[in-house]
């Protein structure tokens, strides 16, 4: 698998054809970031004010439109500067699941529109505690929004006006990721994806899935030998590019950079052209069990089958030296939450 995969031309022009495009999203899924490095997101000429870290409120990192309340959170914008800039974010919104639909017909009637993030600030020296640096490598997991373990996909512009680049380091692959990090994954408290789902402090409750994700995103960002060490491909995303990624499986460090886009969908698993791509389907095979039964909306239990695996590929018994101790060997440390 390629970290990073360049696409010379739109996927929307006549130039591409149906193959290029399905290859491109086969990448996509197998966890290679997209590169585009001659498309990005038009701005009006008006809207280059915009590009000034005084455009942020100074207390949020991102500048953020949800489309749901069709709110912008984060600026310190008022009155009709606030609405031109509500009007760019929806705007590059809509030219994010254009680029993703001409990418992806198949994908079309499934995506899901989340936030929109305008990112003014300067990512280098920014103060951050280790779990919330982007600057360390991490696949992304999302605290207080459990997904249920749909993707999360990701359109990303540098609408950098001094032709500065976007620094990135892509990390190893999603599997090896899991693999050195799930034997540390511990046991869900019981009850807890309750009271905070009650406490309103997560959007829904947290299910197996979204506890080992969670988990895997603070584990790889509090080891230090990991943040030094693992294997990982420097990029440079150019001035007026966009760049594609499923960040649940992309492992990725923001190093450097101003002024960019963001824009973020999620998509059922069941609406990939290939399923077993996803972090769900990875981990429910590492470890032999499903992990979204409890979180499915229609309350049902779906299969997990790891019989045919190769050696390498038998389900992992999640339990650290520690626990063994305590526990009976045979009982995996992670049980299910409630
Ligand atoms: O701002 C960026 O370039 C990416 C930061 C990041 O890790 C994220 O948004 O998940
Ligand atoms: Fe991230």
């Amino acid at each position: 698998m390629d970290p990073i995969v360049i696409i010379p031309s739109s996927p929307c022009g006549p130039e591409c054809e149906d193959a290029e495009r399905r290859r491109a999203v086969n990448a996509l899924e197998c966890g290679s970031v997209l590169y585009f490095p001659d498309l990005c997101f038009p701005l009006k000429e008006s809207e280059g004010s915009f590009l000034t870290p005084a455009a942020a409120d100074g207390r949020s990192k991102n500048i953020s439109y949800d489309p749901g309340a069709d709110r912008v959170a984060g600026s310190s914008f008022e009155g009709s500067e606030l609405s031109a800039l509500r009007g760019m974010m929806v705007r590059f919104a809509d030219w994010a699941r254009d680029l993703l639909c001409a990418l992806a017909p198949e994908y079309t009637a499934h995506l899901e529109q989340a936030r929109t993030s305008f990112r003014p600030a300067e990512i280098s020296g920014r103060p951050s505690s280790p779990k919330k640096d982007d600057t360390r490598l991490h696949v992304d997991a999302f605290p207080s929004r459990p997904n249920h373990g749909r993707r999360i996909l990701r359109v990303f512009c540098n609408i950098n006006p001094h032709s500065e680049t976007r620094r990135w380091n892509v990390g190893q692959p999603f599997e090896a990721v899991s693999r050195r990090f799930l034997p540390r994954v511990s046991r869900p408290v019981p009850g807890l994806s309750e009271i905070l789902y009650r406490l309103a402090i997560t959007k829904a409750r947290r299910t197996p899935y979204d506890h080992i994700m969670l988990q895997l995103h603070d584990l790889q960002k509090l080891d230090d030998d990991y943040q030094r060490h693992s294997p990982r491909t420097a990029v440079e995303f150019a001035a007026r590019s966009t760049w594609i990624a499923y960040t649940d499986v992309v492992c990725h460090a923001a190093l450097r950079g101003q002024h960019a886009l963001e824009q973020t969908f999620h998509l059922d698993v069941e609406a990939m052209v290939e399923p077993e791509r996803s972090p769900l389907r990875i981990l429910e095979r590492l470890i032999g069990r499903p992990l979204v039964a409890d979180g499915r909306p229609d309350g049902s239990a779906r299969r997990c089958n790891p019989v045919g695996l190769r050696p390498s590929e038998r389900p992992m018994r999640l339990e650290s030296p520690d626990d063994r101790a305590q526990h009976n060997p045979r009982t995996p440390l992670w049980a299910p939450d409630g």
